[in-house]
């Protein structure tokens, strides 16, 4: 927890006559709207007390503080987006990019800058974002690397170890690189290639009590293949003693089904008005206990602009999405829950890394490897200017910059799940029936899963309804 958060809680407190013990500072801060709490609190206190001790929370709360929710957000871009669309703006998020991953990278190698390759000779090791990537007459790859200095060309040779990488490598992407230059300095030939990636001993932040956490995602209320007999036997299921420990549902996009987000969706809506889709999905949440947290973010289907960093919703949404147990955060966010912080990511640029991933593990029956993918290149869309849009902000918000303990996503409408580097990785499927595109697709979507995370082992039961 950075202390700059704890010393606001308080400066706050202090600023209304109050201290309080460092478990309360620690408690309040982990709330979703510290001020607020704070004003609750001092609003419930007895007369005489000036420091506040967790007895006097749990008396407070009528129940032990550690079963209220415990949320903070990293990362939620929501009302802070400074891209205008101007040439700078994608120089600045392009140079961030850079910057954030080779700061990663330079943990492991310390690179030289690719202008002074030229007057250099022997091995070297460097770091650039692939600027280009070309097949040459002879079958070896010629990788162009851009960093601030300049650019610098390596070849990647077809019998060498590391020529199976090549196919991982998207444009855009930065990668690390040791090799032996050439005798006249013009080229590298790659030996080593580092991917920023997660330290394979990473250790994952855990809860510290039993809780659990559905994983949920692409609900599309309003379309007419929302299955809405499936979304009830969830939220029955939800109320029996098999599903008490459930104290938090998060949601990876796509709520609703949306309008106008694809020629002729039209014949495929139930609701065509997007404000009554954003109510019906409220009458779905309306089942589910107001004691479980809710945390949604937006998908490409939702009421927010389609360029990621997607904002979360506006005024208008969370008006019709009111109740005090609902979240909404940006696309992407890191969410913090009972400590462990879970990745959240619709998924858009999933579709990307699979089409473009030469390796077969990658596929839509798979869709946790292309996660992993996006694991190892320490960014949610590493390839500009193809599918996924992206808003050129001043800081790139799609660099994974915290490593989380789950990294969560949804879009592809496929469910799978595994491990990397100690990291869960989940995609969560959907709630809408096989559409008209997807028939003609031959994709068969994955309906009615409600994966469930043990917060405090980070084990994973996948609850299937049908
Ligand atoms: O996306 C659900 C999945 O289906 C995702 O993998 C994209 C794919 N999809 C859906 N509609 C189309 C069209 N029209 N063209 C290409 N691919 C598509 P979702 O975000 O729920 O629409
Ligand atoms: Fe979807
Ligand atoms: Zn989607």
């Amino acid at each position: 927890m950075p202390s700059n958060e704890l010393s606001k809680v308080v400066q706050e407190l202090v600023k209304y006559g109050y201290n309080a013990e460092p478990e309360v500072v620690q408690f309040i801060n982990n709330t979703p709207d510290p001020n607020s709490t704070i004003k609750f609190l001092i609003s419930n206190i007895p007369e005489e007390i000036f420091t506040l001790n967790m007895s006097h929370i749990s008396n407070i709360y009528g129940r032990s503080p550690s079963t209220s929710p415990s949320i903070s957000i990293l990362n939620d871009m929501t009302g802070n987006s400074t891209g205008s669309g101007t040439y700078n703006d994608f120089v600045s998020i392009f140079q961030d990019r850079l910057s954030q991953l080779t700061s990663i990278l330079s943990n492991r190698i310390k690179p030289y800058p690719l202008n002074s390759l030229k007057n250099t000779s022997g091995e070297v090791r460097v770091v650039g974002m692939v600027s280009n990537i070309q097949k040459t007459n002879s079958n070896h790859i010629l990788i162009e690397l851009e960093d601030i200095s300049g650019t610098f060309s390596m070849l990647v040779h077809n019998n060498s170890e590391i020529f199976n990488l090549t196919d991982e490598i998207l444009l855009d992407e930065v990668i690390g690189v040791k090799g032996k230059l050439s005798s006249d300095s013009e080229i590298l030939f790659a030996e080593v290639i580092y991917f920023p990636d997660i330290p394979p001993n990473f250790r994952p932040p855990h809860a510290t009590r039993p809780v659990q956490a559905a994983l949920l995602s692409d609900i599309h209320v309003g379309s007419k293949h929302f299955n809405s007999e499936l979304w009830s036997d969830f939220t029955s299921w939800l109320k029996t003693p098999e599903a008490e420990p459930i104290e938090y549902i998060l949601i990876a996009g796509d709520l609703v089904e949306g309008v106008g987000v694809y020629p002729g969706q039209d014949i495929d809506l139930e609701i065509i008005n997007i404000y009554e889709q954003y109510d019906a999905f409220n009458e779905c949440l309306k089942d589910i206990s107001g004691d479980i947290s809710m945390i949604m973010i937006p998908g490409n289907h939702d009421a927010v602009r389609l360029a990621e960093p997607q904002p979360g919703f506006d005024l208008e949404i969370k008006n019709i999405l009111s109740s005090s147990n609902f979240h909404f955060t940006s696309n992407p966010s890191t969410v913090i829950v009972e400590g462990v912080p879970i990745l959240m990511y619709h998924g858009v640029s999933l579709d990307e890394i699979i089409a473009e991933t030469h390796s077969t593990q990658v596929s839509y029956d798979a869709p946790h490897n292309a996660m992993i993918q996006l694991l190892k290149k320490r960014h949610l869309a590493p390839q500009f200017g193809s599918r996924t849009r992206i808003s050129p902000e001043q800081k790139d918000y799609l660099v994974i910059d915290k490593i989380p303990s789950v990294f969560h996503s949804g879009h592809v409408h496929k469910f799978g799940y595994g491990k990397y580097h100690n990291v869960l990785v989940i995609n969560s499927g959907c709630w809408q029936s096989q559409t008209d595109f997807q028939k003609r697709a031959n994709i068969i979507p994955d309906v009615g899963y409600a994966p469930i995370l043990d917060l405090d082992t980070l084990n994973l039961t996948i609850r299937k309804f049908s």
